[in-house]
Parts: structure tokens; C-alpha cells; sequence
């Protein structure tokens, strides 16, 4: 039972780009002149924005935001970064800088070195890691203005040595309009903020305009159209992941407090939506963080998206033991694992599939979220079984370099012809022979 209710959870958080909610049949309506489904939505604003430029960039601006920009106040301008800066709270300011250092120290740590061998005399081979040139940069600003995930993805950027970062942001209050958001880029040395969201902004970085130059590489978070977009621009440029709602499975046992445990379930339930799983196999610790949800709920600011959110993609589970509460955790690949048990070193052994693991009763993800040092960008849906959370060497495309000297070359020469041959290529087979007959 425990694993059909977590199958059926793992469906619904699919992200569904075929299905169409009243309040997006009324908006395409008016928009487009017929309902479409985001997908369609999506591909009409790509095919657009690539074809009309910063026209429809504007167009769907305006259409979709409500923003009435021009070529010229698309972008914000360094003197609004500044005056953002300097209007911002000092101690946001310092926390931005200690933060920085923390994200930096563990992203540098990781960072991919070039490889080289010299398996024979007169052979060398490298792999070699280029930081990728130019980066756009997507911080969501509809619910909740969030300068974290600026951090979180622009200094594993900067770590990696990218030339260029673009930040779009949408033209709302918690948007490219939020001076905390800005004050966090100018902080970071970010001049390029530009005040469009949604799929246009994503189109507008993968294709290129006169106000928004192309980027190389689209990451971050958004809502499903960003999603979409990211996806349908994927071969132009580069992204990240395709994200759906955050996601956490809490494991814990009899040594857990269970007022911690709730109010883990509740930060992520609180992102709305956001997903919030307790596995346990101790009946009286399922029952306390039962009622610990409840009480704490109540204390919530964000308490009814929190309650809508664990009523629609939460779950108390009660597993045979713990290795069953393992089987059960690694089948949903969860995009946050939480371990709160006696032994959570023992327990994540036998973990395949989680983007990021926050072991003990002193690591809440939210330390994850905004200070610890590995990024929050995270893969969702399941996608933990082949994709990495993001980081500094997301920003870094390997290459190889090979170099022969001619005695190097007479040696492994007739493997060459051989298999060229077989090939029928001769041509190929004829560069390495005229260079060692
Ligand atoms: N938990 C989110 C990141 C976030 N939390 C931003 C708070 N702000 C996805 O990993
Ligand atoms: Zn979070």
C-alpha cells in the first residue's frame, strides 16, 4: 500500500504540459483568440520571439505580465542595481557575503581539473573543462521574490569562471521590481538584469534579440511555462533540468523530535506546491508529527498553501523497518532526502536516488536552501535517477586534446588502417599511412 500511494504521488508531480486549467483556457482565449494548451502556448510565443525578436518579446511582456516595457526599459538600468544596493538592509548585505563565501568554498572545491595521461612515450591525452561563455540566468517572481536562488545559481556560474551572466526576472513586485532581488545581483557583480519572465524570456535568451543577446545556457527555476520553453529551446542552448514542484521524503525513527520533523514537512510544504514525505516505521512518531502538523500549521504565514499542499502532495507513511523505508525512498527519487535517525550514514549507504541528502537532526533542507553551499537547484520529478542538482561544473563543457609524436603514430598506425579499412574509408586509412610509410 505504502508503495502505490508513493507511485501515485510520483505521477501526479509529473509536470503536464497537456493539461489546460479554467484560468489558462480564459488567458489564451484572450491572448492567442483560442485555448491552447501550455504546450501549444509555449511553442506559438518560441516560434515568435525567434522569428519577430524583441517585438514579441514586448507583445507577450505586456500580454502576459501586464508590463508595458520598451526596447530600452527592458533591461534594468546599473543605476537601479545601485540605488537597490544601497537602499538594501546592511545585514541582507553582509548575509549575501558570508553566504557567497560558503557557496563559493564548496563549488570551487568540486570543480572539475583538467585531466591529462601519457599512457605510452610520445602519447598525450586530456581532458580538458572550458567555463561555458555566456549564461542566462531564470529567478522566478510570482509567489515570493527569491534572492537565494540568484546565489544559488550565479556563483556556481561565476566559480566556473563564466565570461557573461543575463538574470530575467518578471516585471512583478517580487520580480525584477524587488529590490532585494536586485540588491542581491549588484552584490554579486550581476549588470545584466533584464525585466521579462515566462516563456518569452526563456525564447528571447535561447534565440537572441536586439534588447536580449543569446546565451549559451538557460538555468534556474520557473513555473510550467518556463519549464515547457526551457524544454522546447533544449539543442539551441543548453539547460539546466526540466524542474516540477519541490519535493522532500523525510525519514526518521523513535530518536527524532517530532516537532523538527513537522516543521521539515511544512518548509517544503509551504512552497506550494511542494510535495512532503514522512516515511517511518514507528507508529508513535507518525502520530506526533500527526499532531505537531496540525498545531504548527496554524502558526504558519503561508499555513493554508502549506495545508492545500500536504493534502494534495503529502504523506505519512509507515514502512516495515528500515530497510523497507530505504526500498521505498529510493523508488520515488526524491529531489531532498532528509535522514533524522540514530545512524543516517547507515541508512543513506543504502540510498541510490536522492538530488540532495540532509543527514541528522541538525540539518533541515532549508540550511540547504540558503546557506550550506551546494546549490538548490535540484532535479525533481524523479529525474534523480539521471540528472545532477546543479553546480559549478554544470557551467563547464569538457573537451579532449590529443597529441602524437611520429613514433607514437607508426605504433598504434595499422590498428588505424585496419578498422578504417573495414570501413571502406580509405581516405582515413591514407592520412595515417602517409605519415609513417
Ligand atoms: N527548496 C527549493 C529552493 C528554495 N527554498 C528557495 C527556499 N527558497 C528547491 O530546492
Ligand atoms: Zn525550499
Amino acid at each position: 500500500e505504502a508503495a502505490e500511494t508513493l507511485a501515485a504521488l510520483r505521477e501526479k508531480l509529473s509536470p503536464r504540459g497537456d493539461l489546460v486549467s479554467p484560468r489558462g483556457r480564459e488567458l489564451t482565449l484572450k491572448v492567442f483568440g483560442k485555448a491552447l494548451s501550455p504546450i501549444e502556448v509555449v511553442e506559438t510565443i518560441c516560434k515568435d520571439v525567434q522569428t519577430q525578436g524583441t517585438e514579441a518579446l514586448l507583445r507577450y511582456t505586456k500580454a502576459l505580465d501586464g508590463a508595458e516595457l520598451m526596447a530600452d526599459s527592458l533591461r534594468v538600468p546599473e543605476a537601479d542595481l545601485k540605488a537597490a544596493h544601497a537602499a538594501a538592509n546592511p545585514k541582507l548585505i553582509e548575509t549575501i557575503g558570508r553566504i557567497r563565501d560558503n557557496i563559493a568554498t564548496f563549488q570551487s572545491a568540486i570543480l572539475h581539473r583538467d585531466v591529462t595521461i601519457t599512457p605510452r612515450p610520445g602519447v598525450s591525452l586530456t581532458q580538458r573543462y572550458v567555463p561555458i561563455p555566456r549564461v542566462g540566468i531564470c529567478v522566478p517572481g510570482g509567489a515570493a521574490a527569491y534572492p537565494s536562488t540568484v546565489m544559488m545559481t550565479a556563483i556556481p556560474a561565476q566559480v566556473a569562471g563564466v565570461d557573461e551572466i543575463a538574470v530575467v526576472a518578471p516585471p512583478t513586485p517580487f520580480g525584477a521590481y524587488n529590490t532585494d532581488m536586485l540588491a542581491t545581483c549588484h552584490e554579486l557583480g550581476i549588470k545584466e538584469v533584464y525585466r521579462c519572465g515566462g516563456a518569452q524570456a526563456v525564447a528571447a535568451m535561447a534565440y537572441g534579440c536586439d534588447a536580449l543577446p543569446a546565451v549559451d545556457k538557460i538555468v534556474g527555476p520557473g513555473n510550467l511555462f518556463v519549464a515547457l520553453a526551457k524544454k522546447h529551446v533544449f539543442g539551441t542552448v543548453d539547460i539546466d533540468s526540466f524542474a516540477g514542484p519541490s519535493e522532500v521524503i523525510v525519514i526518521a525513527d523513535d530518536s527524532a523530535d517530532a516537532s523538527f520533523v513537522a516543521s521539515d514537512l511544512l518548509a517544503q510544504a509551504e512552497h506550494s506546491p511542494g510535495s512532503a514525505i514522512l516515511i517511518t516505521w514507528v507508529e508513535t512518531l507518525l502520530t506526533n508529527v500527526q499532531s505537531e502538523l496540525s498545531r504548527q500549521l496554524g502558526e504558519l504565514e503561508r499555513g493554508d498553501l502549506a495545508r492545500d499542499a500536504l493534502s494534495d502532495f503529502g504523506a505519512l507513511v509507515l514502512a516495515r523497518d528500515a530497510d523497507h523505508a530505504c526500498e521505498l525512498t529510493d523508488s520515488f527519487a526524491p529531489e531532498h532526502l532528509q535522514i533524522e535517525t540514530r545512524e543516517p550514514e547507515s541508512l543513506i549507504a543504502k540510498i541510490r536516488h536522492s538530488g540532495a541528502a540532509f543527514l541528522g537532526h541538525h540539518t533541515p533542507v532549508a540550511l540547504g536552501d540558503y546557506a550550506a553551499g551546494p546549490s538548490h537547484v535540484l532535479p525533481t520529478g524523479g529525474t534523480c535517477r539521471w540528472a545532477a542538482g546543479l553546480s559549478a561544473n554544470s557551467f563547464l563543457r569538457s573537451g579532449s586534446v590529443t597529441q602524437f609524436d611520429q613514433s607514437a603514430l607508426s605504433a598504434i598506425a595499422q590498428d588505424v588502417i585496419t578498422v578504417a579499412e573495414k570501413e571502406g574509408l580509405t581516405a582515413h586509412a591514407r592520412s595515417v599511412s602517409i605519415r609513417t610509410e
